[in-house]
């Protein structure tokens, strides 16, 4: 599918994000950060008040403003569309909820053969929503590229079979070794949904993609390699055709960072733990990293900011191509004119 029938402009086509990650030169290094739209903005508290986290990521025109905000306040060099990674599950008819100060919560977690044969493919028609969203952001960014998302399997099926946040993901672990053949069709269904909602984000027009594969770092090596990296290998190979980019991130993945990137990324994001220049090195010379400023930093006064940016920035030159980001997502209490130094901070001291 060429940009042009996609009807992307060229120039976010053409932009540092997309140049970066796919490790060519960029005159200065690309920055955006993840969660942030969200609660750092005062205008993110104003639009949201009295509007529920799934209600509002149904709304186009919503998730078209929620979108927008970091990127006119900030002048990051991406958008990431406003949305969760439970929305495809629940356009599927998975019966959740995003709870306040908690996250996803399931009315009933899938534990069962049945609850498991419950999950019904993802269909374009499901998300109509996220096409159009895509679409007016789209025409509003101009050169800006858009990132699409999606939970990676591993991620989903813990939420699924938890029913809702967990420290341990003991439950998912348990089926995992317990019920491989089970634990199998069920990530093969969530990576299924995963790469039909990337595809229609992308189909729509955005730029780059980004696999959240945020609790990852829970499991050992050889869990991953057996249990996880495959399912989400099949996400990312079937956006392999669309030509856009794809990102790669897990939080506590220093030992993993390898495989994150053998499974088929173009950019591997790397928490605050490992210095790019050291997580390069795992990645190796084919990939592009993405990160890595801890987010509780940004509670810091701006002299230890500036020097901690200026560190990152130093450690991802080694990398053949580095979009600067957190480690993880904003802190909601963050100041968000932090993080508006910050990206200016990243266009000055970054320039070639
Ligand atoms: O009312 C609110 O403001 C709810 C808070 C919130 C927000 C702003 C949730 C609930 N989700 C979101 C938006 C969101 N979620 C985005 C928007 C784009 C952006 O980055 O600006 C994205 C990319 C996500 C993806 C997401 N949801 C992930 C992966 C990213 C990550 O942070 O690791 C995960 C793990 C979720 C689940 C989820 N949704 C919401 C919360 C609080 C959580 C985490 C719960 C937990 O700790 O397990």
């Amino acid at each position: 599918m060429s940009a042009m029938a996609r009807c992307v402009p060229m120039n976010a086509v053409d932009s540092l994000l997309v140049r970066a990650a796919h490790r060519r030169p960029v005159p200065r290094t690309p920055v955006w950060f993840m969660r942030q739209a969200g609660r750092s903005l005062p205008e993110y508290r104003a639009v949201r008040a009295g509007i529920g986290m799934l209600d509002a990521c149904a709304r186009p025109d919503l998730v078209t403003e929620i979108t927008l905000q970091p990127v006119r306040r900030h002048g990051v060099d991406a958008a990431i569309l406003f949305s969760d990674i439970v929305v495809p599950l629940k356009a599927v008819g998975v019966d959740l909820d995003i709870k306040p100060g908690v996250g996803p919560v399931l009315a009933e977690p899938v534990r069962t053969a049945q609850d498991v044969a419950a999950i019904r493919p993802l269909v374009a028609e499901d998300i109509g929503f996220i096409d159009e969203a895509v679409r007016l952001l789209v025409g509003e960014l101009g050169g800006t590229p858009l990132i699409g998302f999606a939970g990676a399997p591993f991620t989903l099926a813990s939420y699924l079979i938890e029913g809702g946040p967990s420290r341990d993901h003991a439950r998912t672990k348990a089926m995992m070794h317990g019920d491989p053949a089970l634990w199998s069709t069920l990530l093969d269904r969530l990576a299924q949904i995963a790469l039909a909602f990337l595809r229609v984000q992308v189909a729509a027009g955005a730029s780059a993609v980004q696999l959240f594969d945020s609790w990852a770092g829970a499991l050992s090596a050889a869990d991953y390699r057996r249990f996880v990296g495959p399912h989400s290998a099949t996400v990312l190979a079937g956006v392999a055709d669309l030509g856009v980019p794809r990102i790669h991130f897990g939080v506590g993945t220093g030992e993993l960072l390898d495989q994150i990137g053998a499974v088929g990324a173009d950019v591997v994001g790397v928490d605050w733990r490992v210095p790019l220049d050291e997580a390069s090195r795992r990645i190796g010379p084919d990939r592009a990293v993405q990160g890595n400023l801890d987010p509780a930093l940004l509670l810091a006064d701006w002299p230890v900011v500036d020097r901690e940016v200026r560190r990152v920035l130093a450690e991802g030159r080694d990398a053949p191509g580095h979009i600067f980001n957190l480690g993880h997502g904003v802190l909601p209490v963050t100041d968000p004119d932090m993080l508006t130094r910050v990206v200016e901070l990243v266009h000055t001291a970054s320039a070639r």
